[in-house]
């Protein structure tokens, strides 16, 4: 029988980060980064948690405030004062359906351990020794054409070998030609957020002419109609975001003919482990992989990065640093590799799954605290 560390106390804090320049999407506009993150001590060390839900329910049915609030008062009570591993407290908070606070304890129960153990993450996850970095990529939000070839420019300059646009109706051959243009050598996919319909399958379908190498989530999660359409007419493979929550879903798009690949995120299904779960899945039955970000700060960035070294990733995903986004952070981030590893993120390698953050910055970021004692 495995011992599991005792949780001794815990805290929660609602964090709010700065953005380099707004993140526009299908979804909705975000000006600000509120992010959740937790502390958990244990008996063996304490570790770092990151709960990614975005400041409004926009994009699934979780925001920031009140993760913040529930972990507080429901979750982080359930687990304080218990003996429990990752995956255990992941199956008893899972139950409460708030995938992305159940990831957080998960990721904060991992770390500790990890860090015991002296042991990175990508080497519990099961990454090979001789992977050491991943393809750089960074998403491009909505705006004018001008605005988005601007940015897609910058991001080239930076060494981003691929690039993920944003797209609705009305903005996106355009726009993806634009791009295609002005950055010849860099990969596109796009992302359309569940925001095309039926009516928009020819702009779709000519997006793989142009060169595009993935079309993530066109259409609403709940129109597999559509996404077989596509995965007929297109080149480029559909791959689900929001339409893949979990295992079951990602079988029954299959078996509808709907799918050629799933944007991976652990904060959507509720962690690391559920997220290598879907990685194996897609390994075994031939759906490409992408790793999903989710505008983390660098602890969820670093998580992100040692999860996307694992083989079944054959798709460039929204591995870029956190800075890419942020433009203030208490985690130490990601880093670009120099030389030949340029338009590569170096994976990271120290123990748990990221160093402790910037006391002060943190202290400075933080708009609401509250601790979980036991009792
Ligand atoms: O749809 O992939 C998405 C960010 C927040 C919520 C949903 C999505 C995204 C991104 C961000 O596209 C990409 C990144 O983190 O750089
Ligand atoms: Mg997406």
């Amino acid at each position: 029988m495995v011992t599991h560390p005792l949780v001794e106390r815990a805290e929660v804090r609602l964090l709010a980060l700065p953005l380099v320049e707004p993140f526009r999407a299908a979804h909705g506009a975000l000006t600000e980064r509120a992010l959740v993150v937790v502390r958990i001590e244990t008996d063996i060390g304490h570790g770092w948690g990151e709960c990614s839900a975005l400041p409004d329910p926009t994009y699934t049915g979780e925001w920031a405030a009140d993760a913040f609030d529930r972990l507080g008062r429901d979750l982080l009570p359930l687990i304080v004062g218990q003996a429990v591993g990752p995956t255990e407290a992941v199956a008893a908070l899972g139950e409460h359906g708030q995938p992305m606070a159940a990831a957080a304890v998960e990721m904060a129960l991992l770390d500790a351990a990890l860090r015991a153990e002296g042991r990175s993450l990508a080497s519990h996850l099961g990454v090979d020794d001789e992977v050491t970095s991943v393809v750089a990529g960074a998403a491009v939000g909505l705006g004018t054409v001008a605005e988005v070839v601007a940015s897609a420019e910058r991001q080239a300059a930076a060494g981003f070998g691929r690039i993920k646009l944003k797209i609705q109706p009305g903005h996106d051959v355009d726009v993806v030609a634009a791009v295609v243009d002005a950055v010849p050598d860099v990969e596109v996919q796009v992302d359309g957020n569940g925001s095309f319909d039926a009516t928009h399958l020819d702009a779709l379908a000519g997006l793989g002419d142009l060169g595009v190498t993935a079309i993530e989530q066109p259409f609403a999660p709940d129109d597999v109609a559509s996404a077989a359409s596509l995965t007929e007419r297109s080149s480029a493979p559909v791959v689900a975001d929001e339409a893949a929550p979990d295992l079951n879903a990602v079988r029954a798009l299959q078996r509808a003919g709907a799918l050629g690949g799933v944007s991976i995120k652990p904060p959507r299904v509720g962690g690391l482990g559920r997220a290598v779960e879907l990685h194996d899945l897609c390994r075994t039955s031939e759906l490409k992989a992408t790793a999903g970000g989710m505008i983390e700060c660098g602890l969820g960035r670093r998580s992100l990065a040692a999860l996307a070294a694992l083989p079944a990733f054959t798709l460039a995903g929204d591995v870029s640093p956190a800075a890419r986004w942020l433009k203030a952070d208490p985690w130490p981030d990601l880093a670009m590799g120099a030389g030949e590893q340029h338009g590569r993120i170096l994976v990271p390698d120290e123990p748990g799954v990221a160093p402790d953050p910037d006391p002060e910055l943190l202290e400075r970021l933080t708009v609401r605290r509250h601790v979980v004692r036991p009792g």
